[in-house]
Order: structure tokens, then C-alpha cells, then sequence
């Protein structure tokens, strides 16, 4: 829990449950936010640490689908308690906690899972509800964000982000008036809306949201008696509140910076198909890169392995292990090989006289000798085998059973075994 400016207790509760159908092979075993990205973390560290950088030390994860590996992250490495007195990250799976009244259901929507834990908003004592989504690369202040949903005495405050109008399909639209009082809100429309004045873009949520207490458990309570709804925050209980009259505000996250961060800010990633996961990954490497990882004013916990040093081996002139434009974690070691404009993860090894490019490689793969491996991304624990080329010869790939992206980014999945 948290008290902003000393007014008001703020608990976090953190969606986790997205299936990431798209995402697949890399969600075949594990939960979107459980995806690792950028290394050393995985993609829910990026709300969590927005929660923690922003003071809310108090916070539920809701989790449902193939959470195995989100719940030994947040179990095992998410324990900061006793560094915080007022610190806690708890798991809220779907427990059936209102079996008596709903039956066996999982949770059926975004609004459901919270809905179903609202007891919880209740045990602590919360003035209001920050519910942020899980599956996002960014960094954000949401102190900004609670700050102006008090002054403006919002029932419901909207982070929005602006994204171009063909992505806009895939997001809730919202207009606003000169206030950034929301007058419309449109869950993935087919025509969106542009933003008045700029029709190249549409005004997106971002699917997070600060909730008066109290309009949070009059609007789930209504939405849970309503049999036609979904149970869903952009599809059923926003479209409601907008309806109903409740005061509905966005929150301009770009104009928001965090501290140390100079500009607008202008990373928000919503890493949802295998080509945006690349991308948001390749987006790491650039020589300047958008988003950074490296402000010490915001600093992005993830799990700590006691991985030793990274280290690089050049036995002779032609086997210089050496990396260029890559972000290399700890354990790993390149022996004789090349690495450009890559993402390599704890304990990966790539041996003598291969090459890899602009790929993704993670935890524990090993790419042996005399390999080309060009914009792939490797899951855990594969051994690539000698002599082996990936993303050279895409129907070689296919052949292998990868899938390859519209883009061309091959994907191994976790623990392939080459025949
Ligand atoms: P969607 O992209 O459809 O739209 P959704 O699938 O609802 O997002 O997931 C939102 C968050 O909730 C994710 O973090 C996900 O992991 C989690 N989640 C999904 N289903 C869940 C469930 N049953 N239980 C627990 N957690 C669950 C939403 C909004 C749009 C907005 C986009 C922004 O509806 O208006 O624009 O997010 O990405
Ligand atoms: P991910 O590929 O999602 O990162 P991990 O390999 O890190 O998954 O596994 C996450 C956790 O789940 C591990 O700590 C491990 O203990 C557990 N785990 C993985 N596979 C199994 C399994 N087949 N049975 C039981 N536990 C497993």
C-alpha cells in the first residue's frame, strides 16, 4: 500500500492472465507476462516496477493461464519485504473465491478477476485502485497519474497513449475534450477515431486504470448482476461508466517523463505478436536506444541469479569471441564467435567460428560451432547443433518445424531437439 501526497492509500493489482495466443511458440509453456524479454527480465517486471518506483509497495497479481513460471518469478525473486515495512506482492490466481455465488468459473474477463478479488480492495483498507496491465514494455510515474485523478476528482482516470490509426484497431479509442475528460470510448474499433487535428493517430488506453474505491465496487458489482456482459474492462464496465455518467479521465503518459528521463515520453510497447517482441528487443540494442535501461532513477528489479561474469574468448585470429551493439547477461560465454545486434540471456554459450545476428537468444541455448543464426529468437535450453544455419534459408527453417514471421524472424521453441 501507499498513501500519495498523504491523502489518499493506493493498492496495486496487476492483470497477469492474458493467454498471448500470438505470441506462440514463446506462450505455448508459460503466460505472456512470464515471457522473458531483454535479457535478464521478464515482461511483467516492467508494471511491477512502475508500481514499486511509483511507491505502491502493495500489490495483488492476478494470474490464471500457465502462470507456473510468473509464480516461481514473483515467489522466488520478487521479495523486497524486508527492505519495505509496508511492502508485499501476493499472487491471485484464480481461486474460485466466489464459487458459492458464481460457480467453478475462472476468471471470465479483466473485470472478473478484480470483481472476484474484491475483498481484497476491501482488507486493505483502499482509498483507491491502481489496475494496471501486465503485458507491456514502458516506464511509467503512475504517481503523475494518481496525482491528477485526486485533482480532478475522477471517478476513473484512462493512461492513453497515442499510436498510429491502423494499430488503433487493436486498442480501446478514447475522444477527449479540452479537459481530458473522456466523451467516447470505443473498444477495438473497426474505423477508430483519429485525435482531432491529427489524423494519422487515435488515442489509445494503454488498459491501465486508477479507480475511485468506491466507483470500482458500485461498476463491477453492476457489471457481474449483468448476464449479457463479458466481464471485461474495455468491452463491458468502461463503455458502462462512460454511460452511467461517471467521471472518466485520460491520463496523457506522454507528456509524463519519469525521473532522469529527459523529453516526452515515447516507449509504450504492447509486445503482443512475435515481430513486436523482435522488435521491442532489437529496439534495446540500438545505439540510442528509445527505451532505457540504464537511468539509475529508475532502477528495474527482475529476478537476481548468481550467474558469474559474461566472458569472451580469443583463442587465435580466427576465433575472436567478441559482441557488438548487444546486451549480454551474466553466465554467458562467447568462445571464437561473433555476436551483432543481439539480445543474449543468462548462461547462453556461442562457440568458435559462428555468427549471430540481430537475434533473440535465451536462457541456457548454446549455439555451437560453425553456426549462422540471422534474426531468430532461440527459447531456453536449446543446443543448437554444429554446422547449423537458422534464418538463412527460410524453408529450411519451416522444414524444422519453426515458425517464421511475416517479417522473417524464426522462432526455436523452448528445449527443441535438432534430429
Ligand atoms: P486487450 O489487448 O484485449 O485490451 P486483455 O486481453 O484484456 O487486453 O488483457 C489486458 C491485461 O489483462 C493483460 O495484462 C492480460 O495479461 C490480463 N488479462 C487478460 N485476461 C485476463 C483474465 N481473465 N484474468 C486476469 N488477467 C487477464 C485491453 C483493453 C484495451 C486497451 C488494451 C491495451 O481492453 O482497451 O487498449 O488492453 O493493451
Ligand atoms: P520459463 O521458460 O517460462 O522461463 P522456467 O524454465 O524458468 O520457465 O520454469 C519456471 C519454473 O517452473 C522453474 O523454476 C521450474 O522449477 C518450474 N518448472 C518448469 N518446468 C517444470 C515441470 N515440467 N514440472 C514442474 N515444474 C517445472
Amino acid at each position: 500500500m501507499s498513501r500519495m501526497s498523504n491523502r489518499k492509500k493506493v493498492l496495486g493489482m496487476v492483470l497477469a492472465g492474458g493467454k498471448g495466443t500470438r505470441l506462440e511458440p514463446l506462450t505455448s509453456k508459460r503466460t505472456k507476462p512470464a515471457v522473458p524479454f531483454g535479457a535478464k527480465y521478464r515482461i511483467i517486471d516492467f508494471a511491477l516496477n512502475n508500481m514499486m518506483n511509483s511507491q505502491i509497495y502493495g500489490m495483488y497479481v492476478m494470474t490464471q493461464f500457465k502462470a507456473q513460471s510468473l509464480t516461481e518469478h514473483i515467489q522466488r525473486h520478487w521479495r523486497f519485504g524486508s527492505f519495505l515495512s509496508d511492502y508485499f506482492i501476493t499472487l491471485a490466481p484464480a481461486q474460485m473465491y466466489r464459487y458459492d455465488e458464481l460457480g467453478a468459473e475462472w476468471y471470465r474477463g479483466t473485470a472478473d478477476a478484480i470483481y472476484q478479488n474484491l475483498h481484497l480492495v476491501h482488507n486493505n483498507h483502499a482509498d483507491l485502485v491502481a489496475i494496471f496491465s501486465g503485458d507491456h514494455i514502458y516506464k511509467m510515474d503512475i504517481r503523475h497519474m494518481i496525482e491528477q485523478h485526486i485533482d480532478s476528482a475522477a471517478d476513473v482516470t484512462i493512461a492513453a497513449y497515442p499510436t498510429l490509426l491502423e494499430d488503433a484497431t487493436r486498442f480501446g479509442v478514447l475522444q477527449v475534450d479540452q479537459n481530458f475528460q473522456i466523451t467516447e470510448f470505443q473498444e477495438k474499433p473497426q474505423n477508430p477515431k483519429p485525435i482531432p487535428g491529427r489524423d494519422t493517430h487515435a488515442l489509445a488506453s494503454m488498459g491501465n486504470y486508477v479507480f475511485s474505491t468506491e466507483a470500482l465496487v458500485e461498476l463491477l458489482t453492476k457489471d457481474a448482476a449483468n448476464e449479457a456482459s463479458e466481464h471485461d474492462f474495455g468491452k463491458d464496465v468502461l463503455p458502462m461508466a462512460l454511460d452511467e455518467g461517471y467521471k472518466i479521465m485520460a491520463y496523457d503518459f506522454a507528456q509524463n517523463p519519469i525521473p532522469g528521463q529527459e523529453g516526452l515520453n515515447t516507449y509504450w510497447r504492447d509486445v503482443g505478436t512475435l515481430d513486436s517482441y523482435w522488435e521491442a528487443n532489437m529496439d534495446l540494442v540500438a545505439v540510442k536506444p528509445e527505451f532505457d535501461l540504464y537511468n539509475p532513477e529508475w532502477p528495474l528489479r527482475t529476478a537476481a541469479e548468481f550467474s558469474p561474469p559474461a566472458k569472451f574468448v580469443h583463442e587465435t585470429s580466427d576465433r575472436r569471441g567478441q559482441a557488438f551493439n548487444t546486451l549480454i547477461a551474466g553466465g554467458v560465454i562467447i568462445s571464437g564467435a561473433t555476436v551483432r545486434n543481439s539480445v543474449i540471456s543468462r548462461r547462453v554459450r556461442v562457440n568458435s567460428y559462428s555468427l549471430v545476428e540481430r537475434s533473440v537468444i535465451l536462457d541456457g541455448s548454446e549455439v555451437g560451432r560453425h553456426c549462422v543464426v540471422r534474426n531468430a529468437i532461440i527459447d531456453k535450453n536449446v543446443r543448437v547443433p554444429e554446422g547449423t544455419q537458422i534464418g538463412v534459408n527460410h524453408a529450411d527453417d519451416r522444414a524444422r518445424g519453426f515458425t517464421v514471421t511475416e517479417r522473417g524472424v524464426v522462432v526455436v521453441p523452448k528445449s527443441y531437439r535438432f534430429a
